[in-house]
């Protein structure tokens, strides 16, 4: 028998919510009757979700790196949103994709902050509560990146490699309580960050998804959703989900000229 958690008693923590897959996982529980605590720096944009979503949606400008300010938001969360039950640790970004010894070590500095520590301050802060109260949910939005190596990749894919060992040793701390941990590990999607990952720059950004079906933010929305509907028995503790128009490139060599 199959007893699905009910979404109308979760309350759902996304960072990185003005956008992609954030912004898709807000609509998708909220749908579904839950309670949604949005976050992230862009001001309007949170301000324009929490306009759509209502009373059902608390929103939070934040930096995802300041760890301060992280602790401080979620530590003074309004009544009614104070029992995170499910957080989903979204927040992260590419930049560049130039090979190691030509990228800017400020691009790479940023990719850590954020898809790193940032994570790490996320899931800190309400981690003790739902120990305490014996019941949650972390959600790690990882990547392929972190299972496959491509040129350009190597701090990005890095960073998505962390979350998938820190998912690993969460489950292992975890255990004996009924505190879940999934690492959510999408390909390639359309959203905007490939955008930011080109900086601005649209032409280029659009190359990826030049003549496939990427993912869509929805896509991945509906597994995170999903994984954590799942009765409370059940723990996926990793998730990969690629366009079916994408797959694994063969090893590459570089032979010597005949
Ligand atoms: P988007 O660029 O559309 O969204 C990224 C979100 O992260 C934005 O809401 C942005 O908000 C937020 N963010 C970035 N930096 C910070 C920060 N310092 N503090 C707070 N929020 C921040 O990209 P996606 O939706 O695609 O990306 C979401 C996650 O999914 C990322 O972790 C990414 O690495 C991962 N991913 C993406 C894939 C893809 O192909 N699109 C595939 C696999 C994984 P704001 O700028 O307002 O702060
Ligand atoms: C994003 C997917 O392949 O651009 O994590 O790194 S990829």
């Amino acid at each position: 028998m199959i007893k699905r958690v009910d979404p109308k008693t979760l309350t759902v923590l996304v960072t990185g919510a003005t956008s992609g897959f954030g912004e898709a996982i807000c609509r998708r529980y909220a749908a579904e009757g839950a309670r949604v605590i949005a976050t992230g720096r862009r001001a309007a944009r949170l301000a324009a979700l929490k306009r759509e979503l209502g009373r059902r949606c608390h929103a939070v400008v934040l930096d995802a790196r300041d760890r301060k300010a992280t602790q401080k938001a979620f530590a003074g969360l309004p009544k009614d949103f104070a029992r995170v039950g499910v957080v989903v640790a979204n927040a992260g970004l590419a930049l560049g994709l130039e090979p190691a010894h030509q990228a800017r070590l400020e691009d790479w500095e940023e990719m850590v902050a954020t898809n790193i520590s940032g994570l790490l301050y996320t899931v800190r802060a309400v981690l003790p509560g739902m120990v305490a109260r014996d019941e949650g949910h972390v959600v790690l939005i990882g990547s392929v990146a972190a299972d496959y190596p491509y040129p350009g990749g190597n701090v990005y894919g890095a960073t998505k490699a962390f979350v998938k060992q820190f998912a690993l040793n969460l489950r292992a701390d975890l255990l004996g309580s009924n505190v879940r941990v999934t690492n959510i590990e999408p390909g390639l999607a359309e959203t905007e960050f490939s955008l930011v990952r080109f900086k601005g720059d649209a032409r280029k950004a659009g190359l990826p998804y030049k003549g496939l079906s990427p993912l869509t933010a929805d896509d991945v929305a509906e597994a995170v959703f999903w994984s954590t509907l799942l009765p409370r028995r059940v723990n996926v503790n990793r998730l990969q989900l690629m366009p079916v128009m994408q797959a694994f490139g063969p090893f590459a060599f570089k032979r010597a000229e005949s």
